[in-house]
């Protein structure tokens, strides 16, 4: 669709106040928020990601492409997260330490507020005992972490450590997620469950609350 392609290059570049002008349009002229997310926002944000890796384009370029990306997201979120749905549970998220990425955790956290679980948000760079000290002082049964870089994958490692050494291990769930991490490195580290997007992630959270 035309204006998803719009709001796809205006992310790309940086043009926060033109992504949130065409994510309301696009919301008004009836198109689902989740299309608007995947072929709008996501897809941009796919390409910025392409061209980093290529050296094409340079820090400040994401810099501005992710405040694009939250300008939008700002726009969509009433839309992605649906009121009054009655709780599944709290859990605690954060990117762990040392990583500042945290648009996917955000989306991750929209879209568990909108299917009824009660996020507690740590934000990014988050210590291992920040997630343990949180999920007993909360009472959660869930602790997620996203990791954007490979050196700060080590990081999830440690707050299962720490949940282990705090006797709560059968207690809490852990989930993961981020682009470097996969369902092997879930395994290897004794993760409960990986899932590589928001969407997937909340059929794991109820999955894993139910269990
Ligand atoms: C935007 C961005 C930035 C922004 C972050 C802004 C912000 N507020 O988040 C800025 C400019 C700050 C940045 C900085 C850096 N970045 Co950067 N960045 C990116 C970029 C382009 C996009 C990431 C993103 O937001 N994607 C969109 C979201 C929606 O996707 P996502 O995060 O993967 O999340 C989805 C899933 O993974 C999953 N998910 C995520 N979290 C969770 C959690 C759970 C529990 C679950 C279940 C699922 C889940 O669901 C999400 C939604 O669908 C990536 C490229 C890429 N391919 O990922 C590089 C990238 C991650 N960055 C990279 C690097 C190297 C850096 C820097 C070290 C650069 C530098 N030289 O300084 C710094 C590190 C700063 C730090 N200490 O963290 C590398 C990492 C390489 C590696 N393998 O380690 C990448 C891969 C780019 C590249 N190809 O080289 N970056």
């Amino acid at each position: 669709m035309e204006i998803l392609k719009r709001t796809a290059d205006a992310l790309q570049q940086g043009e926060h106040q033109q992504v949130a002008t065409l994510v309301a349009e696009a919301l008004g002229a009836g198109i689902p928020a989740g299309d608007v997310l995947q072929q709008g926002l996501l897809a941009g944000m796919n390409v910025v990601g392409e061209q980093f890796r290529l050296r094409e384009i340079f820090l400040p370029d994401v810099l501005m492409a992710a405040k694009a990306m939250y300008a939008g997201l700002d726009v969509l979120k009433p839309h992605l997260a649906s009121e009054g749905v009655p709780s599944r549970g709290k859990i605690v998220i954060g990117t762990v330490k040392g990583d500042l990425h945290d648009i996917g955790k955000n989306l991750v956290g929209i879209m568990l507020k909108g299917a009824g679980f009660e996020v507690i948000d740590l934000g990014h760079d988050v210590a291992p005992e920040a997630f343990v000290d949180t999920a007993v002082r909360e009472e959660a049964t869930l602790i997620g972490m996203s990791a954007l870089l490979t050196t700060t994958m080590p990081s999830m490692t440690g707050t299962i450590k720490a949940l282990q050494e705090a006797g709560l291990r059968d207690q809490v769930k852990v989930m993961i997620g981020g682009a470097p991490v996969t369902d092997g490195f879930a395994k290897q580290i004794g993760a409960d469950g990986y899932s590589p997007d928001a969407s997937s992630a909340v059929r794991l959270a109820k999955s894993l609350v139910a269990a």
